[in-house]
């Protein structure tokens, strides 16, 4: 009941402060976006679209593509809620068309995801998929934000915030049909990526029990690590010798001794999440039926 109680006055709270916020910027949308039927700017209505990461994946991403793309089964593996359409997106090759990224920082034109709003890739439909095409003014502002480097404030840290990482595909404890061509982990954060390279990300399988305790584990070889955004980070890990075996998994990045992951300033990643520096970062997920 005492919950209850703080959760009623918690949204009390919530829902006055956006009013304040409609009231206070509604008059800049002018293209209906965030306003109810009668035209009144919605209780939590989004913001209007600027050509920022952050506008954009709360007027778009969020409200639009995240009914499809989310989730373990997010169509070609593109997960557009807010926790991983950055890694999913920016300098990402697209499964459609590989030569392509999903969004190539300064080319907008050449940015899958542009071409799929506009209705000229060269595979699929026009996304949203089954919907009306974005308004011009939208993809308008989606294309200035790549033109401007698809870029997005890096969320500082301190030794009280320190760096924390997240799996985005798989995500943890994702159970996959088929194997993941790649293991993609994304920080808010930047990470010092030059010392990522060295020995500091890990990915055992179980040997077929799901269980990581018999000593029958296996460590999973040739795999190359990749940067794909310094700040944010994003990064991707690949097999070279073939797919990932149906097994279940374990991702570990150190966050403690002479290998640890750590911040622009030298400190270490929150591996484990506590907010204090250190810990490793240790994610499972599973490719098919691990028994
Ligand atoms: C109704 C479900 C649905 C919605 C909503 C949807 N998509 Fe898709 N999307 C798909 C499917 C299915 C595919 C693969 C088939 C195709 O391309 O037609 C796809 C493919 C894509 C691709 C190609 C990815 C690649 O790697 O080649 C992009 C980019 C994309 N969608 C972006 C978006 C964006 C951005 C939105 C929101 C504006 C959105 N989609 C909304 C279902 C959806
Ligand atoms: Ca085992």
């Amino acid at each position: 009941m005492r919950r209850a109680a703080w959760t009623l006055v918690m949204s009390i709270g919530l829902t006055g402060l956006s009013i304040g916020l409609s009231i206070g910027l509604s008059g800049c949308a002018g293209n209906g976006e965030g306003l109810d039927e009668t035209g009144r700017p919605m209780d939590n209505g989004p913001l209007p679209l600027v050509p920022t990461f952050a506008s954009i994946q709360q007027n778009v991403f969020t409200p639009i593509c995240t009914t499809c793309h989310a989730g373990a089964s997010a169509p070609l593996g593109l997960r557009l809620d807010e926790a991983s359409s950055y890694a999913a997106l920016v300098n990402a090759a697209s499964v459609e068309v590989p030569v392509l990224r999903r969004v190539l920082p300064g080319d907008p034109d050449a940015s899958y995801l542009i071409q799929k709003l506009e209705g000229r890739a060269a595979v699929g439909s026009t996304m949203p998929l089954g919907q009306a095409p974005l308004p011009a003014a939208t993809i308008a502002v989606i294309r200035q934000w790549i033109a401007q480097g698809a870029q997005r404030p890096v969320v500082s840290t301190s030794i009280d915030a320190p760096a924390k990482l997240h799996g985005v595909a798989p995500a943890a404890d994702d159970i996959l049909d088929s194997a993941p061509t790649e293991i993609v982990i994304a920080s808010a954060n930047a990470i010092d990526t030059t010392l990522i390279q060295t020995g500091a990300v890990q990915v055992v399988r179980s040997g077929g029990d799901g269980s990581f305790e018999e000593g029958n584990e296996v460590q999973v070889p040739s795999l190359t690590v990749t940067v794909r955004s310094e700040a944010p980070t994003v990064l991707v890990v690949t097999k070279t010798d073939g797919p990932f075996l149906p097994d279940s998994y374990r991702v570990t990045i150190a966050g403690t001794g002479s290998i640890a992951a750590s911040d622009r300033a030298g400190l270490p990643i929150d591996g484990d999440g506590d907010g204090k520096p250190g810990g490793d970062f240790v994610e499972y997920f599973e490719v098919g039926r691990a028994l």
